[in-house]
């Protein structure tokens, strides 16, 4: 299975996911700040991923998934046993998915492509952190009172991407000081074995 990502992008989720998993994947980097974006074997990413964006999985047949929430979900029913998402048809697997949207949704897309591109001006981008700052509230409740992870006690992909894309925040400008729950939740995921090899694997910095 081949994983084309862009370090620290949202690709990151899938692949601490696969890490968790114990499952290994050959890794295909995208450069994803030029265009057109071109994978460091230098094929035309646009051939293998139509949209243009990372992730992307592609299976030992060929088959290409695309699609973060899915692909973690694919990944995780590839290793029941090591409890990455509930089973599927369980109420517990309904609410796992509610946080993936959340995640996608209200904060993936919130912080990106917004916070990224300063040419969106001033205003939108303080809009942006408003709405996101109401998010995090809501998920810092929710850690205090269900602590250590999202779905309780069980680390899950949901905690993959939340800390993928929570941990854009120290270069957005996304003050995290209000939430000391999601901040301690970004240190103990941040600590996991298989986190720190993923994000070792992309050459991104770990904590010490
Ligand atoms: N809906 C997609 C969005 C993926 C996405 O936003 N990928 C970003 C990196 S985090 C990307 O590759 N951007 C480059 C581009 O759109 O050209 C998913 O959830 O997988």
């Amino acid at each position: 299975m081949k994983l084309y990502y862009a370090p620290g992008a949202c690709s990151l989720s899938p692949h601490i996911v696969a890490e968790e998993a114990g499952i290994s994947l050959d890794l295909e980097r995208v450069d994803i700040l030029k265009l057109p974006h071109v994978t460091e074997a230098g094929v035309d990413f646009a051939s293998i991923s139509p949209r243009g964006y990372v992730p992307v999985l592609v299976l030992d047949d060929g088959t290409a998934l695309t699609e973060g929430t899915a692909i973690v979900q694919c990944l995780a029913d590839l290793a029941p046993e090591a409890g990455l998402a509930p089973l599927s048809g369980t109420l517990d697997r309904t609410r796992f998915q509610a946080w993936l949207n959340f995640v996608a949704t209200e904060l993936h897309k919130a912080y990106s492509p917004w916070l990224f591109h300063p040419e969106v001006g001033e205003q939108a981008q303080s809009y942006a952190r408003e709405k996101i700052a109401e998010r995090l509230a809501f998920v810092d409740a929710h850690l205090r009172a269900k602590r250590p992870y999202l779905m309780g006690e069980r680390f899950t992909a949901a905690d993959a991407y939340l800390f993928t894309i929570v941990g854009w925040s120290a270069f957005t400008n996304v003050d995290l000081s209000p939430f000391p729950n999601l901040r301690a939740f970004m240190d103990r995921v941040g600590a996991r074995p298989k986190v720190r090899a993923a994000m070792q694997a992309e050459r991104m910095k770990t904590a010490a």
